[in-house]
């Protein structure tokens, strides 16, 4: 292995510096095209909220979501709009860190069409901006546009950012158009009336192949996921026998005592595959922390009046509770489900502890499980949706 060890030493330290210069090369006939001020208008490349927050400095076109009216460095409003001249964009439909927003300076050409107070709808749409992004509010900004469009706006950019994604809230604005803007009993009288019209119940049976396909394990599809244990399993392994699988009421369906036929007790939304056994020791427990480890469920907790899920699924079962408080108002065949701050709520049409689940739905945002089965839901059994994973920030809007 000596032979020819000087010539190979070359070839080794020449290869390196080649890609280096290479690599310079193509950073060096890049860069001209990098500062968006540069750029043709035709061919401007749109910029995300984050990277026009990053640069502040020349022109740019950036789309984003419209998620309120900012009236003050720190304050962005997001209902009971009070003017139509600013408006905060962001990357994410339900931003609502400031620092994560681009703040928009609306001139007078734009404001019918673009202000909030004449137009509340737009929130959480998507628009497409450009103008000089400049400080506003003394806050990162884009001033003195010179478009303003709704949507993605240029078909010339590059179609993958123009692909539509299923679980973003602007693709639910209009299931969700009689709601929008609203708040509090308003917003939970608008959201009772649009998850209960044209939905399709589920019979008890039914719900087994549903949820075969709701909560498919991403990884395996052979396999779902158990809600509390976090386990894959088989999904022909559903049954009544130990190492099976049955179907969790996260809603305890004595709570309001609604049992199993169609309706409550067969609603997807808040019906989980989990362990027989886990299952059954869950029984038909309020929700709050404490208790001892269960066994075979790690991360779950439990005494004799409570339930505590593992951290990934606390958020899910908060929305999934506020889903049925929403959902069954009295008006048909069932109970009145509502949330309250307590335990040992035994057969009332009550659900607690309140106070926690607003701690964990804040904890445990939607995630792309839930988002996935929501879509599924809607899309292929029930045609309703559960409100709260499309938008997180009614749970403190309605129960707050
Ligand atoms: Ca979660
Ligand atoms: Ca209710």
């Amino acid at each position: 292995m000596s032979g020819p060890m000087p010539h190979k030493r070359i070839v080794a330290l020449t290869m390196p510096a080649l890609l280096a210069i290479l690599g310079l090369t193509v950073t060096l006939l890049r860069a001209p095209e990098a500062p968006p001020g540069m750029r043709p208008a035709a061919a401007a490349a749109t910029m995300t909220v984050a990277e026009a927050i990053a640069t502040q400095s020349g022109t740019g076109t950036v789309s984003g979501y419209v998620v309120g009216e900012p009236t003050a460095t720190s304050t962005v409003r997001t209902s009971s709009f009070t003017g139509d001249t600013a408006l905060a964009l962001a990357d994410s439909s339900t931003q609502t860190s400031t620092a994560s927003m681009l703040y928009v300076q609306i001139t007078a050409d734009y404001r019918s069409a673009f202000g909030l107070l004449t137009n509340p709808t737009l929130m959480r749409t998507k628009i497409t901006v450009t103008g000089t992004l400049t400080a506003y509010f003394s806050h990162a900004g884009l001033k003195s546009p010179t478009s303003m469009v709704k949507g993605t706006g240029t078909p010339t950019t590059s179609p993958t950012t123009g692909t539509p994604t299923p679980t973003s809230s602007s693709s639910t604005d209009a299931y969700y158009a009689n709601a929008l803007g609203k708040s509090g009993s308003s917003l939970k009288s608008a959201l009772h009336t649009i998850i209960s019209s044209g939905v399709t119940t589920l019979s008890y049976d039914g719900v087994w192949n549903a949820l075969k396909v709701t909560d498919q394990d991403p990884s395996n599809s052979s396999n779902v996921i158990l809600l509390y244990s976090g386990i894959s399993r088989s999904k022909t392994l559903n049954g009544g026998d130990v190492g099976d699988w049955n179907r969790e009421h996260v809603w305890a369906k004595s709570h309001g005592d609604f049992g199993t036929s169609n309706g409550p007790g067969t609603d997807l939304h808040h019906l989980r595959p989990e362990d027989v056994t886990i299952n059954a020791l869950r029984d038909n427990k309020d929700f709050d922390t404490g208790g001892t480890a269960v066994s075979g469920a790690t991360g779950n907790y439990t005494d004799s009046d409570s339930w505590e899920p593992r951290a990934a699924v606390k958020g899910d079962v908060a929305r999934m509770i506020f889903y049925m408080a929403v959902r069954y108002q009295g008006d048909d065949a069932f109970a009145d489900l509502e949330v309250n701050d307590a335990v040992s709520n035994g057969t009332n049409p009550k659900m607690g502890r309140l106070s926690k689940l607003l701690t964990w739905s804040a904890a445990d945002p939607p995630d792309s499980f839930e988002k996935n089965r929501n879509n599924v839901i809607y899309t292929s059994y029930q045609h309703n949706r559960n409100p709260f994973i499309d938008h997180p920030e009614w749970v403190s809007s309605i129960f707050g």
